[in-house]
């Protein structure tokens, strides 16, 4: 399948069709097209686009959701096959909605955003405690604790979880970014946090800056 042909795919990604996605991918696959190549210059720039296009007001909550659930569907197929062959991804993030809070929409999002981007996603949840943060950054040795809030009453728990990577020894080895509706810079700033991404797509440059920091 040439280049050209995997256009389409960058279109439907952006368009947010996942099952067109999905078809695409597998038959670039099954014609022997490297997977990172698929990943490097169709995903992710198709996910730039709709980054880009929500920076600029044409895009809203939706058209991002119906991207991310496209990108997603491909990556299904390609995640096992990056694993495979032992590309390193950008980064490890663990993320999850902190503990008290069930909200898990704009998690999922930055998630699959962050995929889309190169990094391994471990996805903890909704009601995410401190100490399951610590556990799976102990077994996975990510490089980066990703949460989300989206209460006034749960904001704390961001304070705390931070606490607790300090408690636990690791807040050197960790950073750790915030988001979430409620969530601002200056909270981020008030608690420790090495970061804040006011939505999906700032949360990926984020990540990826400070995966290189
Ligand atoms: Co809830 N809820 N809710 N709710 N809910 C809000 C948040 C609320 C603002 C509604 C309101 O009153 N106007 C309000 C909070 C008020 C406050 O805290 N001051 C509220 C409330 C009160 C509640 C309950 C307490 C209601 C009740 O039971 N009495 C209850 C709490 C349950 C709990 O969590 N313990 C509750 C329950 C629910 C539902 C279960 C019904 C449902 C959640 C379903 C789900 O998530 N699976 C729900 C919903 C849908 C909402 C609203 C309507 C929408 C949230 C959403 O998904 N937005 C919300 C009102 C609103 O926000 N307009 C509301 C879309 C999503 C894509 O955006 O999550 O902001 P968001 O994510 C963005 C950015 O914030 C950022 O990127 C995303 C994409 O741009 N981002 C990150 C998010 N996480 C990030 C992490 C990052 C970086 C960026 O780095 C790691």
């Amino acid at each position: 399948m040439p280049d050209s042909d995997l256009n389409l795919l960058q279109d439907v990604v952006i368009k947010g069709e996942d099952q067109q996605a999905k078809s695409i991918t597998e038959t670039a696959l099954a014609d022997g097209m490297e997977p990172l190549h698929i990943v490097n210059e169709f995903l992710i720039p198709a996910m730039d686009e709709v980054g880009a296009r929500f920076e600029r007001n044409e895009y809203f909550v939706p058209e991002l959701l119906l991207s991310a659930r496209a990108m997603k569907a491909c990556m299904t197929l390609i995640r096992p096959l990056l694993a495979e062959r032992g590309n390193e991804p950008v980064g490890r993030v663990v993320i999850g909605t902190v503990k008290g809070d069930l909200h898990d929409i704009g998690k999922n999002l930055v998630g699959a955003m962050l995929e889309g981007g190169g990094f391994e996603v471990y996805d903890l949840g909704v009601n995410v405690s401190p100490e399951k943060f610590i556990e799976k950054v102990r077994s996975t040795d990510a490089e980066i604790v990703g949460m989300s809030a989206l209460l006034t009453t749960t904001m704390p728990s961001m304070k705390k979880t931070i606490q607790a990577f300090d408690e636990a020894g690791l807040r050197d080895s960790v950073k750790m970014m915030v988001g979430g509706a409620p969530v601002s810079q200056k909270f981020a700033d008030e608690i420790g946090a090495d970061g804040y991404g006011a939505n999906a797509p700032l949360a990926v440059q984020l990540a990826k800056k400070l995966v290189s920091a």
